[in-house]
């Protein structure tokens, strides 16, 4: 068994637990919409909470299902996960269950799972979003960065899978970004047991950086092409603002993995001081040398990065650009009245007084000549 758990919480996370379950993850899901969780049928252990139907996109909703009920949660995580050192908690930013929920859940599960680290698997929406969404997302990764504990915080950026599919739809964006992510992940862990003449990159190295605090990236280079040290120094850089995660931003990587796929004579173009030179050296880098005949590959793992300030400036600036609209229709919802133009034409239908009858006698008076 895998000892990274994944734990998806609401649509997104439930999506990306599934996607892990066909990778032979012990994984588990937990919703306030029954009905989102049950398409997950690859995960065999799920929470609904009860009395919800999903949060509508509310924080505040998925934050409160998780107040009312967060014993039965820790059990229910505890009991789902057996022999895992890490637990990695997934969920989009930009919805209500997982956002609402997740920080405060992984923030309580830091203390409450003897023996297990916990980090986070964070979806940032695509930069098309609408101000509700581009909210949720700015709270939630406020929250979530101010976590003491959290090991490595990865930052699934679906507005990398659109660069590179501009025509797709969303689910297919969706689709695709979860497999990447898990695949990155999974190929970590299936490196660690192999075994290597050159030297290894075991479990223990790999753990060693996830629990890294801050946001932690994985990117394979393919470097067939590469002729000089150079030449393979950028294609791996190229790599860091290529993958499905949020793009290198600054320098300062706190612990990093280097791991070598391919023919021996390649292996010799690895510089690591260059290789590093535009994040900085990182005050640990864990390496690992696997000789084959297969197309040369780096694999690159950097932990510790802060939080993509430009990233999320960018889904931060359209509401501030658009403020005083945004307040306006926030004001219009609770004043907003429709006022009739015809209002005089009410007069219309109201009844004629009724008239008083006239007796028999006096109409025959009235005709008499
Ligand atoms: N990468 C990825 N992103 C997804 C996926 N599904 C939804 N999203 C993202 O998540 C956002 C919607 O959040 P959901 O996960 O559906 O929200 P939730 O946590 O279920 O919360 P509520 O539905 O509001 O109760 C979308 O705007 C996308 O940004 C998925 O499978 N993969
Ligand atoms: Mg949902």
């Amino acid at each position: 068994m895998k000892s990274i758990g994944i734990l998806g919480v609401g649509q997104a996370g439930g999506n990306i637990a599934e996607i892990a379950s066909a990778l032979g993850f012990p994984t588990a899901l937990i919703n306030t919409n029954q009905r989102d969780g049950a398409v997950n049928t690859r995960v065999e252990r799920k929470y609904f909470v009860p009395g919800y139907n999903g949060a509508g996109q509310d924080r505040s909703l998925g934050l409160r299902a998780l107040q009312e009920h967060y014993r039965e949660m820790i059990d229910f995580v505890n009991s789902s996960f057996k022999n895992i050192k890490l637990l990695l908690v997934a969920f989009s930013t930009d919805g209500g269950t997982g956002s609402g929920m997740s920080p405060l859940l992984i923030d309580l599960l830091i203390d409450q799972l003897p023996g297990v680290k916990v980090g986070a698997i964070a979806v940032i929406p695509e930069r098309n979003v609408l101000a509700g969404n581009r909210i949720n997302t700015a709270e939630c990764i406020e929250e979530l960065s101010k976590i003491e504990g959290l090991s490595s915080v990865f930052l699934v950026d679906n507005d990398q899978m659109r660069k590179m599919k501009p025509q797709s739809s969303k689910h297919e964006i969706y689709v695709s970004a979860n497999h990447q992510t898990m695949e990155a992940i999974s190929h970590l862990l299936k490196i660690t047991k192999k075994s290597s003449f050159y030297g290894n990159f075991d479990e223990t190295d790999l753990m060693n950086i996830l629990e890294t605090r801050g946001v932690t990236l994985i990117s394979s280079a393919a470097i067939t092409d590469a002729k000089t040290t150079s030449e393979v120094s950028t294609t791996v850089q190229l790599s860091w603002a290529d993958s499905i995660f949020c793009p290198v931003e600054t320098k300062g990587v706190i612990r990093a993995g280097l791991i070598y796929e391919g023919p021996e004579n390649i292996s010799k173009l690895i510089n690591v001081p260059s290789i590093f030179e535009m994040v900085g050296e990182p005050l640990q880098l864990f390496e690992g040398t696997y000789i084959s005949e297969t197309d040369p590959t780096i694999t690159t793992i950097l932990a510790g990065l802060s939080f993509p300030t430009r990233r999320l400036s960018s889904l931060e600036e359209s509401l501030e650009k658009n403020k005083e609209r945004l307040q306006n229709l926030v004001n219009k919802e609770h004043t907003q009245k429709y006022e009739s133009g015809i209002s005089w034409a009410s007069n219309l239908k109201l009844k004629k007084t009724e008239r008083k009858s006239v007796s028999v006698t006096s109409k025959l008076n009235k005709y008499q000549k």
